[in-house]
């Protein structure tokens, strides 16, 4: 399925080994990693098309299915579970309504989904006309082609502190960065700070080592400060570059995800700059052109721009903390059926039972 700017394959947990090893090694064969072509298999040679979601009913009273987000990594063996994917989500309650997990509305269905990499919740409300899942609509998301049906998907507060440091601003490597967590780890920095205009097109970024080198130390610094300990080897925490907006949006970002340069936003790296932006004194708030009647902000990116709802709270300490963060999504089902892994010791996944399509 496309799940918003990013494309994955979708499995019931049954259906894939309940050990995470075996489980991950199977992953990899489906996928064609480590291969930076991933040419034996589905992925599609980019860290945003080389994801998998795990889907099961949840034994969460405040959920309807869990959700488990799987990285697979392009070039390496390696399977990540360190991260939450707002993009693939989208796709989640479709695809629990079509493998029967949640019976659909007659109008439209709203699914809760208990992201299980961190623990947050999300609800997602889609259109399903007598039933079934409708991908077709008027919906349009920067990054991809053409409109769908639109997946509103809502985030309560999540679980953890908002500014994971216990500061609003840090330095590292002689960079001020903000590290703020609103369902991503992600660290803030100006462009300018190092040494590029923040409007350079990913492939250009990539391409700038000195900057690649920058950021790699920081990001682990990062890491280290935000809790989450060595990164080296993790796919979290994100870098965000800001600069000030250029087409009528809050701010300019390129964010690295973390060694390339996604070519939009993820939809929860995006609640984590919204949050930043609101933040008082963070790094980006003088770039940013923020309204403040409206819990809206644009953010702008390589291919278009990203529209979220956010809002902050306090803690009873003072400390920010998020109140609720929405954005639209769409989703597509582009194929159902049966996956045949690299290697032969390994049985294919057994078919999955149809599920209809308009
Ligand atoms: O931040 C890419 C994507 C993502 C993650 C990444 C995402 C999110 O665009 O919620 O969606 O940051 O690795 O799919």
């Amino acid at each position: 399925m496309r799940g918003g700017t990013s494309k994955g394959a979708y499995f019931l947990a049954d259906h894939l080994p309940a050990e995470p090893a075996l489980r991950d090694a199977l992953l990899l064969r489906i996928m064609g990693s480590p291969d930076e072509r991933q040419i034996d298999g589905l992925g599609g040679a980019h860290p945003l098309t080389s994801k998998v979601a795990v889907v099961s009913p949840s034994a969460d009273p405040q959920a309807d299915v869990d959700y488990l987000f799987l990285q697979v990594i392009v070039d390496k063996p390696e399977v990540s579970d360190r991260q939450n994917c707002g993009n693939i989500l989208a796709g989640i309650g479709p695809f629990a309504v079509e493998r029967g997990l949640v019976e659909a509305g007659q109008a439209q269905t709203s699914v809760r989904i208990r992201m299980v990499n961190t623990g947050d919740y999300a609800t997602a409300t889609f259109p399903t006309p007598g039933g079934r899942v409708r991908y077709t609509g008027d919906a349009e998301i920067s990054g991809v082609p053409g409109t769908a049906a639109p997946v509103v998907i809502e985030f309560p507060p999540g679980a953890g502190p908002l500014l994971p440091t216990g500061a609003v601003r840090d330095e590292i490597d002689g960079v001020q960065v903000t590290c703020v967590d609103n369902g991503m780890p992600t660290v803030l920095i100006a462009a300018s700070s190092l040494k590029v205009t923040g409007y350079e097109t990913p492939a250009e970024l990539e391409a700038n080592e000195e900057l690649t080198d920058r950021l790699r130390t920081i990001r682990l610094e990062a890491g280290r400060l935000m809790g989450l300990g060595d990164v080296s080897a993790a796919t979290v925490p994100k870098l965000t570059l800001l600069a000030a907006p250029r087409d009528g949006g809050a701010v300019t970002t390129r964010t690295f995800i973390p060694v390339r340069c996604h070519t939009s936003i993820g939809v929860l790296g995006a609640a984590s700059v919204a949050a930043g932006l609101r933040i008082e004194g963070s790094v980006g708030v003088e770039l940013a052109e923020l309204t403040p009647a409206s819990d809206r902000i644009r953010i702008e990116h390589p291919t278009g721009f990203l529209d979220i709802e956010s809002s902050l709270g306090a803690t009873p300490e003072g400390w920010p903390s998020a109140r609720r963060t929405a954005v639209v999504r769409t989703a597509r089902k582009i194929f159902d059926g049966t996956v045949f892994p690299r290697s032969a010791e390994t049985a294919p996944i057994p078919p999955q039972p149809q599920g209809g399509q308009r």
